[in-house]
């Protein structure tokens, strides 16, 4: 079993169900438990500016898939809420992201983690916060307070 870091965002149709659905989904699969839900936050979009606000939230999850099988789970439940592949940084129904994978840091062409943006977004660190401190520490970045 291994904790793992997810960041939740929506801000198409019905963006606080899309989040607190996909955390649902999580929490279902067998391999998977939700630990922690943050609250949600209403965020401004990072990016292109003519799109609608965010839902933002971080879930805490214990899970028995290796990063690579976490990674295409989640993308099977983005799939699942007619998650479409557009603009970068546009709209998005459901957008799950691995943040951090216990004190893994991993470097491969699909996946990155800790999560490459993770430090330089507002919308990830104040939801990650609520669920560690000011003290959690950030693999290969050191203590959350720093980027704050
Ligand atoms: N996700 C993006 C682009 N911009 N802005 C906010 N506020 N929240 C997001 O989750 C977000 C974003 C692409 O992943
Ligand atoms: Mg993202
Ligand atoms: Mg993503």
């Amino acid at each position: 079993m291994e904790t793992a870091f997810i960041s939740l965002g929506s801000n198409l149709d019905h963006p606080i169900e899309h989040v607190l659905e996909a955390a649902s989904q999580m929490d279902n699969l067998e391999s998977t438990k939700v630990c922690n839900l943050s609250s949600l936050y209403k965020t401004i979009p990072i990016g292109p500016q003519n799109q609608n606000d965010y839902i933002n939230a971080v879930a805490i999850i214990e899970t028995n898939l290796t990063p690579t099988d976490l990674l295409s789970t989640l993308q099977g439940i983005e799939k699942k809420h007619r998650r479409k592949r557009g603009i970068k940084w546009g709209p998005r129904s459901l957008d799950l992201d691995i943040l951090l994978f216990g004190k893994l840091v991993l470097r491969t062409r699909d996946l990155i983690i800790p999560h490459r943006e993770l430090v330089k977004r507002e919308f990830v660190l104040i939801p990650l916060l609520e669920v560690t401190n000011h003290d959690f520490i950030i693999p290969n970045y050191g203590k959350i307070k720093k980027y704050l």
